[in-house]
């Protein structure tokens, strides 16, 4: 399974097109490619050939289960894979030199200052949770998606979506893991469709694997199923010109079994879920790979 991944980025380093992206650091990109994980053995796409920090994933999607899009709870846990893009606009828009410490001290401690400073506008958990519509209801889509998993397991619309055309302006970013799309087999196996518009593939996409993961145990929890197959589809799938060394490190290494994860406990409902329901057995990685993430 990790090989596809290592396939991909080999593709993508080799053949990718090399161009200026909104970040200003510049890509190799290609357009269009799948992944296809089994996660019915209890397997997990956490990638061994560099560590990858998978309880940060999983509570950045605990997160986003929330509704949340401040800054402040995903601080309070430790996370800090969401600074950088209000941490940028702090210092543009103030002209303060803060470290990254200093502001992210000042978001857990000071309520007001979070409230400020810490907004992402609607993002993800917004657009899952509290999508706004035109008749001025809030939509819980996540909500839906797990009542028709468990009543109506056979429809064709059990999805969720990020991309809020009117809101897509208020936004820190627009979604990057855009549509989840989920179905389920007779046997009563899950599995899921993720499209990513725009894939990171050195740092964002081993996150974006474990998340979908983690949500995907949680719904198959909710509605009594058993974990199927994680169907990944990537659209601009690219390495940053400064990765690119990182990228052939990575390849360089013989991949290892992958870990096993499982829940612990059964959740009362899709909101009753923690990180210590988690759990990750014979995760074996090579040395993490540092690189800075394109604000
Ligand atoms: N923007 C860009 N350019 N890349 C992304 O992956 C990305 N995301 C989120 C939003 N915008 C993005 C943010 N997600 C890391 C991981 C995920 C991120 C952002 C940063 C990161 O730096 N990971 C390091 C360190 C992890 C840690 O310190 O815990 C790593 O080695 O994995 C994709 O959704």
């Amino acid at each position: 399974p990790e090989y596809q991944y290592l396939d991909l980025m080999e593709r993508v380093l080799e053949q990718g097109d090399a161009r200026v992206d909104r970040t200003g650091v510049g890509t190799r990109s290609l357009f269009g490619a799948m992944l296809r994980f089994d996660l019915s053995e209890g397997t997990a796409p956490i990638l061994t050939t560099k560590r990858v920090y998978w309880k940060t994933a999983v509570k950045e999607m605990l997160w986003f289960l929330t509704g949340g899009t401040n800054l402040q709870p995903l601080l309070r846990e430790n996370v800090r894979i969401w600074t950088d893009w209000p941490l940028d606009s702090y210092r543009r828009e103030t002209g303060e030199a803060i470290s990254q410490e200093a502001f992210e001290q000042r978001i857990v401690e000071d309520d007001a200052f979070a409230a400020r400073w810490g907004e992402l506008g609607p993002v993800y958990g917004k657009q899952w949770r509290r999508w706004l519509g035109a008749d001025g209801h809030e939509y819980d889509q996540i909500g839906t998606l797990v009542q028709t998993l468990r009543e109506n397991p056979s429809s064709r619309r059990m999805l969720f979506h990020g991309w809020n055309v009117p809101e897509l302006g208020q936004m820190a970013l627009p979604p990057c893991h855009m549509v989840y799309q989920y179905h389920v087999t007779s046997t009563g196996r899950l599995n899921c469709l993720l499209y990513q518009r725009s894939v990171d593939l050195l740092l964002g996409a081993p996150f974006n694997f474990v998340g979908a993961t983690a949500l995907h145990l949680m719904l198959a929890d909710q509605a009594g199923l058993t974990p199927g197959e994680l169907v990944w589809v990537g659209g601009d799938v690219h390495l940053y010109q400064n990765h690119l060394d990182q990228a052939r490190e990575q390849l360089t290494r013989e991949p290892r079994p992958l870990p096993r994860i499982a829940l612990t406990r059964r959740g009362q409902g899709i909101d009753d879920y923690r990180i210590e329901d988690f759990t990750v057995e014979g995760y074996d990685p090579h040395a993490a790979i540092k690189a800075d993430v394109a604000v």
